[in-house]
């Protein structure tokens, strides 16, 4: 790794703006070097110090525009006290009181700040970068004349979603800055097992962008070289790679220490501190004074004080259920929209489409994203058309990158976008899963901001596709608060639901049964309706036995007690999160007798919770015990008659059979 000595050229600062620098690189070190002191006396917990890299984060954040939004990693703090985040609130986030920024709920830098134009991390560290692409594109799509700029570290380069992130960047040609603080090691790993390309800035040339290598100790530099590029980038969008290099004096986080630092190595770069050598730097110029320091230091002492008092003085969180899952979702009732009188005999398919159409016309800030979905109109063809009815911006084919199109998809909400993303098959979301699960799902919980996304999931077998186009995945995400899951069975419900699912601010999983596309058709009103969430159908009375159901599961069920003329309700459930309770009370206390029926493999599936549902709580109701019928606990088989066997379908009859007999 190439490292010369500081040298600093002022060219086009004022003295005044060089001794602005100075006191915004003093903020976070003094900060850290209290937060020390506090560790040390058991008053915080963990700690992440960002010593000897302050220079790229106050470099960064000066040099950008108040309104950009920056996405900040563990090691930024200088980010913080350069957009000037108040300090009480700040120390309260670290001490996991109520007034902090995720009031409680999320530790260290893991929150962001939108007055502050601050998006913090999640743990997993690569996501950022696909966030602010994300924000990039709605720049450009405004065409706002705006940049984004996210920091990873160079372990984080190693990451999928970095390659991603990039390169989607690179194809839209994005105005994002991607900052790779290069600052030695991974927790433990040095850089010669973490890539073996000379420099990181050498990935440049990989995904067609610009790249440069700066010295990230270097005030002036950085600063200098982020304000030209971003001035650049809002003129002429594109992505630029830039890999300043610094290194971590201190521990990954604290506890851990550097016993593994080479002394030499440690004894080189505290030599080329960020903060004492522009300290002498200046004073040796006559630009700035002993006086001046002690000034500033008097300053921001006294700040850190008055944060602490304040942050100390508020007793701890109090816990409260309602509070608590209050702010799981977004506020979101979503006036339900009737459907008019007229109606058009409509496939499956149809109906998403058209109520994928109906979307777009309704929220003009509604954008298309998926495999193949713009002039190819999409491998199911529900978007065959899009583009001429809205164009290439909002229809948006994607490179083959699940993980950074949702991430980007989040960032598009994060600048008042509503983005739907197709899943070319819903097996494909397991290379999505992190942002879903992580970002998507815990981002209003953590600190309030909302992830307006739809993710279209063509699920499902019975079409002979084998083990990777067949799977039924909505357990996957039911099981993680923050997400709603969607599952209509017929093409009026599809419409409706999906146009609620693009109205609601919440992030939505949207199953669509592929086998059902084309086999299925129905009466579908015209125009824009809604069909509300948390609302099951009574799809055929009974009175002996309830079949709980939803997706293709409602058709098996309707074929075979048509077939076998038995008296069963068939409850189609529609949505899976949030589920209508009101809806199962009341049928269970009808019929005495359930059997749940899904598509899914029986073990882990929402059948388990729904069977425990009513174990629980109309127990008292029940004339025998509740049955599941499930498809069998392997992959998805490919062969007709393997298949066939594997599905919940094939076992249904003797289930229900079983039931009535008890
Ligand atoms: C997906 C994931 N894997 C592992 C970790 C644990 N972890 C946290 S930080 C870190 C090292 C990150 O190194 P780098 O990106 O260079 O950033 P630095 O800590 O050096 O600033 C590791 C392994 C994690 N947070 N997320």
């Amino acid at each position: 790794m190439l490292k010369t000595a500081l040298t600093y050229s002022v060219e086009g600062y004022s003295e005044e703006s060089l001794r602005e620098l100075y006191r915004l690189l003093l903020a976070p070190r003094m900060i850290e070097e209290k937060m020390l002191k506090l560790l040390r006396q058991g008053r915080i917990s963990k700690w992440f110090s960002g010593i000897g890299q302050e220079a790229i984060s106050v470099g960064a954040a000066a040099a950008l525009l108040q309104d950009e939004l920056i996405f900040t990693m563990h090691r930024n703090l200088g980010v913080f006290t350069t957009r000037q985040v108040p300090l009480g609130k700040l120390f309260a986030q670290w001490q996991g009181k109520r007034s902090g920024y995720t009031m409680g709920r999320d530790r260290s830098f893991h929150f962001g700040s939108m007055p502050h134009g601050i998006v913090g991390m999640i743990s997993h560290l690569g996501p950022q970068l696909s966030l602010a692409a994300g924000v990039a594109l709605a720049h450009k799509l405004a065409g706002e004349g705006r940049v984004s700029l996210a920091f990873t570290g160079e372990g984080g380069t190693s990451q999928g979603e970095f390659h991603e992130a990039l390169n989607v960047a690179a194809v839209w040609k994005l105005p994002v800055i991607f900052v790779i603080e290069n600052n030695g090691y991974g927790l433990s790993t040095p850089t010669t097992e973490q890539y073996v390309c000379p420099d990181l800035v050498d990935k440049g040339i990989g995904y067609g962008i610009r790249a440069e290598q700066i010295d990230g100790n270097n005030i002036l530099e950085v600063h200098r070289r982020i304000r030209e590029i971003a001035a650049g980038i809002r003129e002429n969008p594109q992505p630029v790679l830039l890999e300043c290099l610094t290194f971590r004096m201190r521990g990954h986080e604290e506890a851990s220490g550097t016993k593994y630092v080479p002394d030499d190595l440690m004894a080189h770069w505290a030599a080329l501190d960020p903060l004492t050598n522009y300290q002498s730097f200046l004073q040796a110029e006559g630009i700035l004074s002993d006086y001046d320091i002690e000034l500033m230091r008097d300053q921001i002492r006294r700040e850190i004080e008055e944060g602490l008092q304040e942050a100390f003085s508020e007793p701890d969180c109090e816990a409260t259920i309602g509070e608590e899952l209050a702010d799981v979702y977004a506020p979101w009732t979503g006036t339900e929209v009737s459907p008019g009188p007229e109606n058009r005999e409509m496939r499956f398919v149809d109906a998403v489409s058209d109520g994928l159409r109906e979307g777009m016309s309704k929220h003009p800030e509604l954008v298309l994203m998926g495999q193949d979905i713009a002039d190819y109109g999409g491998v199911f063809k529900v978007t065959d058309g899009f583009v001429e009815a809205f164009g290439k911006e909002r229809v948006r084919n994607t490179p083959l990158c699940e993980s950074a199109i949702v991430g980007i998809a989040l960032g598009l909400s994060l600048k008042g976008y509503k983005a739907m993303v197709e899943m070319q098959f819903a097996d494909f979301v397991s290379c999505g899963f992190n942002q879903i699960v992580n970002n998507l799902a815990k981002l209003h919980y953590r600190w309030g901001q909302t992830a307006d996304v739809c993710i279209r999931m063509p699920t499902g077998a019975g079409v002979g596709a084998g083990p990777f186009h067949s799977q039924s995945n909505e357990a996957w995400f039911t099981h993680t608060p923050g997400l709603k899951v969607v599952y209509p069975s017929n093409p009026h419900d599809a419409k409706g639901l999906l146009l609620a699912s693009l109205a609601d601010p919440n992030p939505v999983l949207f199953f669509e049964h592929k086998a059902l596309y084309r086999r299925v058709s129905g009466a579908v009103p015209d125009g824009y309706y809604t069909v509300p969430f948390g609302k099951a159908r009574v799809v055929r009375d009974g009175t002996q036995a309830t079949i709980l159901t939803y997706g293709m599961g409602v058709h098996w069920a309707v074929e075979y007690v048509e077939e076998a003329e038995a008296d069963a309700e068939i409850v189609d459930l529609r949505t899976l999160q949030p589920l209508d309770y009101d809806a199962i009370d009341e049928t269970v206390k009808k019929c005495h007798r359930v059997l749940i029926l899904h598509e899914d493999t029986l073990f882990g599936g929402i059948g388990g919770e729904l069977s425990a549902y009513i174990s629980e709580h109309l127990f008292e109701h029940l004339d025998a015990p509740v049955i599941r019928v499930a498809s069998l606990n392997t992959p998805v088989p490919f062969a007709g008659n393997l298949e066939e066997n594997f599905l919940a379908k094939s076992r249904l009859k003797e289930g229900l059979e079983k039931l009535l007999a008890y």
